[in-house]
This record gives C-alpha cells, structure tokens and sequence, in this order.
C-alpha cells in the first residue's frame, strides 16, 4: 500500500445548528452510508483519514446538540476547529435566520474557522422555505461556503466533509506555518478525488 504522508495534528471539524436539522444524521450517513432514526444527540466524535493523493488529512467530526445544553460548553467544542460546519433545515425558515447567530458564536470562540453553511433535507424540496439563492448571498456575506445536502438521498454528504478537510490543505498551501506535518519534506499540493477509507469510529 502507498505510504501517505500525515499532518500530525488532527483537523477538528464542528456542526452546529438548531435541534432536529440534522447535524446527527448527516454525520452517521458520511459514516455508515445509512439514513437511520438516532437516538437523541449526546455529543461527541468520530475520526476518518481522507486521502488527498499523497497526503492525508484526518478530521476529527464532532457533533454537537442543542443550544440550552450546549451553549457552555461551546468553547470546548470550537476550540482549534478547522472548519465550521453551520446546519440549518431547508424547511424551516427559523433555522436559517438562527444559524447567524450559531455562525457569530463560533467565530467568537475561535480564530479565523472556515464556514460551510449547509441547507439540509434538500429531498423535501416541495416542503423547501429557504430559497438556495437567499442562503448563497448569505454565504457569500459570511465569507462561506453553502451547500444543499440531504442525508436521505446522500447529495452532498461526501462533499461537505471532504471540503472541510480540504480547508488543512489550503491553509497548508497559504500558511504553511499552520499546519503541523509529520515530516519536513516538501508536500506537492495535487488535490484528487479522495476515496474515504472506513476506519475507526466511536459514533
Ligand atoms: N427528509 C429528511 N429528514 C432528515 C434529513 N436529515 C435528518 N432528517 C430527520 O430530521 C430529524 C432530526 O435529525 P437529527 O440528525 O437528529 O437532528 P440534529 O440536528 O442532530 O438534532 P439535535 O441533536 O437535537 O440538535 C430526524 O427525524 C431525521 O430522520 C434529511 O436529509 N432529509
Ligand atoms: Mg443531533
């Protein structure tokens, strides 16, 4: 087998949002490639390898619940996030109003994350309240990147986790200093198609 190169540090990736948009499940899909009822969120995370070529990222997914109960611990769960993943429900449209403040709380407790807003339940397009222009101009007001996503047919749920791995690289690419690797050597920054690889869970 290849031997690919690591980044020492684990890249922590957070999601956030309002209860019951989705975060929980758009995790067990990436992991399990299955849609399934969970039980309720009691926070956590999972780690995966990501191979971009030659290197590898391997993030650290935490997930999160809902505000009453989170928000202390809020501090903990951002600290040191690569990126930020902001969840909201294609549905309701309060969920897209609150994922600001979810957005702004974040950035408060931690330096410079990247942003990836997700609309979620993208297959319940006839029941959809948050128009996909409105959440990309909001995106791009953030300095995010949006996605729709739907746990139930799969769109995108590969896509979002692979982008915010993507972010060490780019980081590497902009601010190597930033980025611990296992090894001096100099990386060639070729991004491919990753293949995840399934590994270690403890989801
Ligand atoms: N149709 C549809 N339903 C979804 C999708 N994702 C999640 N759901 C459903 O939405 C409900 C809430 O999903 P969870 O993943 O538990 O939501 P959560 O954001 O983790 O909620 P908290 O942990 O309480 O903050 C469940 O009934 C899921 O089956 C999706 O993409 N499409
Ligand atoms: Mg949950």
């Amino acid at each position: 087998m290849e031997n690919k190169k690591q980044i020492t540090e684990i890249q922590k990736i957070c999601l956030i949002g309002e209860k019951n948009c989705g975060k929980s499940t758009l995790v067990h899909k990436f992991l399990t490639g299955k849609f399934e009822e969970l039980r309720a969120t009691i926070g956590g995370f999972a780690q995966r390898k990501i191979p971009f070529g030659s290197i590898e990222v391997e993030i650290q997914i935490w997930d999160t619940y809902d505000q009453e109960r989170f928000g202390k611990l809020a501090p903990m769960y951002y600290r040191g996030a690569r990126a930020i993943l902001v969840v909201f429900d294609i549905t309701k449209y309060d969920t897209f109003l609150k994922a600001d403040q979810w957005l702004k709380d974040s950035i408060e407790n931690n330096s410079n994350p990247h942003i990836i807003l997700i609309g979620n339940k993208s297959d319940l397009e006839f029941e959809r309240k948050v128009e996909t222009t409105e959440a990309e101009e909001y995106a791009k007001k953030v300095n995010a990147i949006y996605f729709e996503t739907s746990s139930k047919n799969g769109q995108n749920v590969k896509e979002i986790f692979i982008e915010a791995a993507k972010f060490t690289l780019i980081d590497l690419e902009k601010n190597p200093e930033k980025v611990k690797m296992k090894d001096n050597e100099e990386m060639e920054l070729k991004i491919y198609d990753p293949k995840i690889e399934k590994k270690s869970c403890c989801f």
